[in-house]
């Protein structure tokens, strides 16, 4: 018997930074609508699908930075996804900025939830990964400030029994880092959801489109095919606030190869039925972890950060 999750990759177009709650949930809620009508089970929206990239900004009033994250989830503007979830039985994969109190302060995270078809929410990952820098860089025409405004994620890379399958979360730069995959493929991952607001350009060295757009699924693919593993990678695309942002949203099988992909750089689903057994396979043969790791030469990763060259 197969395990068919039949999975839709919900791409965003830019959001506009005094655009409303209401209206980007508008949109995904329609997104929902026709991902349910194509027949999928689980969606998968992009990092940050509240609001614009507002990392982009240098921001100093505290204030004004905490409208772009949520204090609870759900609220009320965001209400309409979860009861979307349950009258058209859809799961979702949401990135938001969570801002919560915890051991008596209150915390900012880069954060996705997994959210079931009865509208309950039954995972929650915190972005390890964070990109950029924490100050104002006079040398980049556009910032990079997740450093700045939130907190590494302090919930490692669990996986959840969800949707009929083993599903785990990251979010965007976490998918460059071979050790995100790793973590949860030694947890018998079976489908990976995450979202991305990836900048078309680099912002400080030269680099062309082409290469990053390889550079984004090439991570991707090694992802799923070193681990057995579906990965479905969600953009937030287009041109947001003046900066060129990846688009590109793709379903990856087991195998590494791109099964779907988005073809424009607005609002789009892409949809595919993932055999979650797809990739038992490659998890018994060529990786059965059991087998063929070599953990005592291993230590390196989780002993240094930085490259130390010999003497
Ligand atoms: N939102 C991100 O994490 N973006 C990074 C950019 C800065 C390189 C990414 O890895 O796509």
């Amino acid at each position: 018997m197969t395990r068919v999750l039949t999975v839709a990759g919900a791409q965003l177009g830019p959001i506009a930074r005094d655009e409303p709650r209401s209206q980007a949930v508008g949109r995904m809620v329609a997104l929902m609508e026709k991902a349910h009508a194509k027949g999928a089970g689980f969606v998968v929206f992009p990092e940050l699908a509240l609001t614009t990239f507002f990392p982009r900004w240098f921001i100093t009033d505290q204030a004004e930075v905490d409208r772009f994250f949520e204090a609870i989830m759900p609220n009320p503007e965001v209400q309409p996804l979860f009861d979307a979830a349950r009258r058209l039985g859809l799961g979702f994969y949401l990135g938001y900025a969570e801002r919560v109190r915890e051991a008596g302060r209150v915390r900012h995270f880069n954060t996705a939830i997994l959210v079931d078809a009865s509208g309950a929410i039954v995972g929650r990952y915190r972005k390890v990964h964070l990109p950029g820098h924490a100050e104002f860089d006079p040398k980049r025409p556009w910032q990079h400030l997740e450093k700045r405004y939130f907190e590494p994620g302090d919930l490692g890379f669990p996986v959840f029994r969800a949707m009929g399958g083993i599903l785990g979360m990251c979010i965007c730069n976490d998918r460059r880092w071979p050790e995100t995959f790793r973590v949860m493929g030694l947890q018998g991952v079976e489908l990976v959801a995450l979202g991305y607001n990836t900048p078309v350009r680099n912002a400080v060295a030269r680099e062309s489109e082409h290469l990053r757009m390889m550079h984004n699924q090439m991570s991707m693919q090694a992802g799923a095919y070193q681990n057995g593993t579906w990965v479905v990678g969600v953009a937030k695309a287009g041109a947001e606030e003046g900066v060129d942002m990846m688009a590109g949203s793709c379903i990856v099988a087991p195998t590494g190869e791109i099964v779907a992909q988005a073809m424009t750089e607005g609002d789009e689903l892409i949809v595919y039925d993932c055999d979650l057994d797809a990739g038992r396979y490659i998890k018994e043969t060529v990786f059965n972890f059991a087998a063929h790791r070599r953990i005592e030469h291993y230590g390196l990763i989780t002993s240094q950060t930085g490259v130390v060259p010999p003497a």
